[in-house]
């Protein structure tokens, strides 16, 4: 039987402009941006050196092309840079940390984060030339309800992550609990709540990483 049409959509639409890659050419893409993304680690030791022209800019254009609940795009990108601003956020943050390592946190959570070697000290949220606050918009005076808010801001970070990586730059997905104190330090109303804190910049020169591995492909993949 030959399917019914789908009617005609009463909003308004758009052809769709895919991007076009030959078949045989799609694995070698698939590759090319594995192999980049590879590469990609979370970096605790910044160097100050200031943030090439126009790259937060479309880092954060990147991460806005995120698919969102109901397309509420219900994210905000505050870009810190000011020393005095990083500073105020170092403080508060390490506060919250140093309430999480010494008493809130379990015996098994530091255990988990032991090979890390993460503790309260927040250095590079001063060193880090900027600092990227990702919050969550929620409904309030001048934004609409979201959807599915979590996934849509996990998504959008996901790929500032990958645009920043892709040109060279180092990032950490930082998530100071709870995070109330960065609406006055950014300035946000209080229908927007701190997701993420993505400090950004060129790693520190003999900067080094904890020596981890991703799960294979066997581990993380299942087909049926
Ligand atoms: N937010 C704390 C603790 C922390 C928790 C997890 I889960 C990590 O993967 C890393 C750190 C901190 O930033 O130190």
């Amino acid at each position: 039987m030959v399917p019914a049409a789908a009617a005609p959509s009463p909003f308004p639409t758009v052809p769709l402009r895919p991007v076009e890659v030959p078949a045989d050419e799609a694995e070698e893409r698939c590759r090319a941006f594995h192999q980049v993304m590879s590469q990609r680690r979370t970096v605790r030791d910044f160097d100050p050196a200031p943030l090439p022209e126009g790259v937060v800019e479309w880092a954060v254009r990147t991460a806005a092309t995120a698919p969102s609940g109901a397309n509420v795009q219900p994210w905000r990108f505050v870009v810190l840079t000011d020393p005095d601003r990083k500073r105020r956020l170092r403080e508060a943050a390490e506060a919250e940390e140093r309430e999480f390592y010494g008493r809130r946190a379990s015996e098994e959570w530091l255990t988990a984060l032991a090979p890390l070697g993460t503790d309260a000290h927040k250095p590079f949220l001063e060193t880090a030339p900027a600092v990227i606050v990702v919050f969550e918009v929620h409904k309030g005076p001048n934004s609409p309800r979201p959807y599915y808010t979590k996934e849509s801001v996990g998504i959008a970070v996901g790929l500032l992550v990958a645009a920043l990586h892709q040109a060279g730059l180092a990032t950490l997905t930082h998530t100071p609990s709870p995070m109330r104190f960065l609406n006055e330090i950014c300035e946000r109303p209080a229908e927007e709540r701190a997701a993420y804190v993505v400090p950004v910049g060129y790693p520190a020169p003999g900067a080094r990483v904890p020596d981890i591995h991703r799960k294979p492909l066997d581990e993380v993949m299942v087909r049926l």
